[in-house]
């Protein structure tokens, strides 16, 4: 594993919401779709699992790293959450230091107009400070696809609901390559260093084995393969404009079932048909079973169609840092961040209620070109 020299991120500002300050706006609808229907996708596996043990293999149990601070995750939200979380934040962290200041710096991006009605979590700027990949942290996962294969120990090819579940009203049929290799289509292919993940409209003969679905396209996934509790995860991709072409970094809890919270975190979003906007959101469940998010937050961009670009997080016990290219553009606080075990997943769907149905100005292929995906891990200081 080779050790990553790049230079030191520079310490700016960046606008922060803090979790649970005046509680968060309900999910957009698309979002409760899928996640209602992965559940119930997840309740007829772990149902089937337990009838046939060799079918189903649970997620790997994930070292307990989490020293999670004296704060209390399950306190109640009351006016007096917001000042909690500042002062928590400060106390004891050296790594961040919050200005309470109502202005958010709408430079960095600006509501969703699409996502769920504004939130009234309080918005404020905070000083991110650098993130030294070299000094601070280790490699623990990297990929940087230089093989003439998908290497099947760090990715699976389909999602924990299996390939056959439509949700978000999606057009694709992720072609699970490692189980079923004689498919038809291999939406993979890697060439100089890069994966490229081609999303096609599905020929008439596979049509039946694709679940009728009209497009055919990949997912990565390390479930049960490699987990992160805290780190940094960064992904180098090359994004597809173009109509219907929703290219997708996120992360699920490992223990979907049985954890508090059942985090997501949706670490970078994007559109192809609104090609200068990229979008970072997290949601969780509160006490109550209710899914909550502070919203999603766009960051406009009109390089993002062109080349490669970075995403990353920065996740620590007190909060999630979204990065474009190196620079933090939206930071997530307060006593909701999650403090469990996630994988990561990587997928390019076609349609769905996030993007515009496909049609004849579709990208024929559509295209997600990854360069490496890589996670550290902090070191003990
Ligand atoms: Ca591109
Ligand atoms: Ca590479």
């Amino acid at each position: 594993m080779k050790i990553i020299s790049r230079p030191a991120l520079l310490s700016v500002a960046v606008s922060a919401v803090i979790l649970g300050a005046c509680g968060e706006s309900d999910l957009p609808e698309y979002h409760k779709q899928k996640l209602a229907e992965a559940e119930l996708a997840q309740d007829e596996r772990e149902a089937e699992a337990a009838n046939n043990e060799d079918t189903f293999a649970p997620a790997a149990a994930n070292e307990d790293t989490s020293e999670n601070t004296d704060e209390d995750t399950n306190e109640d939200v009351d006016e007096d959450t917001n000042e909690d979380a500042i002062e928590e934040n400060d106390d004891g962290d050296d790594t961040q230091a919050i200005e309470e200041d109502a202005d958010v710096d709408s430079s960095t991006g600006e509501e969703n107009e699409e996502a769920a009605e504004p939130d009234d979590s309080e918005e404020t700027n905070s000083v991110v400070q650098s993130v030294d990949l070299d000094a601070d942290y280790t490699l623990v996962f990297a990929d940087d696809f230089e093989g003439d294969s998908l290497d099947f120990t760090r990715w699976k090819t389909a999602l924990e609901w299996g390939p056959d579940l439509v949700v978000n009203q999606e057009e694709q049929y992720y072609v699970d390559i490692e189980n079923a290799p004689d498919f038809g289509y291999n939406p993979f292919t890697l060439n100089d260093g890069i994966l490229t993940i081609s999303a096609v409209p599905t020929p008439d003969e596979l049509a039946a084995s694709a679940n009728n679905q009209p497009w055919l396209s990949g997912v990565l996934s390390t479930a049960s393969r490699f987990d992160m509790q805290y780190g940094y995860l960064e992904a180098r991709m090359d994004l597809p404009a173009g109509r219907s072409l929703w290219s997708s970094l996120w992360m699920l809890s490992s223990d979907y079932n049985a954890t508090e919270l059942r985090p997501r975190i949706f670490v970078a979003e994007y559109d192809g048909g609104r090609a200068d906007a990229i979008f970072h959101n997290y949601q969780y469940e509160d006490s109550e079973g209710a899914v909550r998010s502070p919203g999603q937050f766009q960051v406009d961009d009109d390089s993002l169609a062109d080349g490669f670009h970075t995403v990353g997080l920065s996740w620590t016990p007190e909060d999630l840092i979204f990065y474009l290219n190196d620079q933090p553009r939206y930071r997530v606080i307060g006593d909701r961040i999650p403090q469990q075990a996630m994988y990561v997943i990587l997928s390019l769907a076609v349609g769905g209620v996030w993007v515009d149905d496909s049609d004849t100005t579709t990208p024929d292929p559509g295209q997600l070109q990854i360069d490496y995906v890589r996670v550290y891990e902090r070191n003990n200081n």
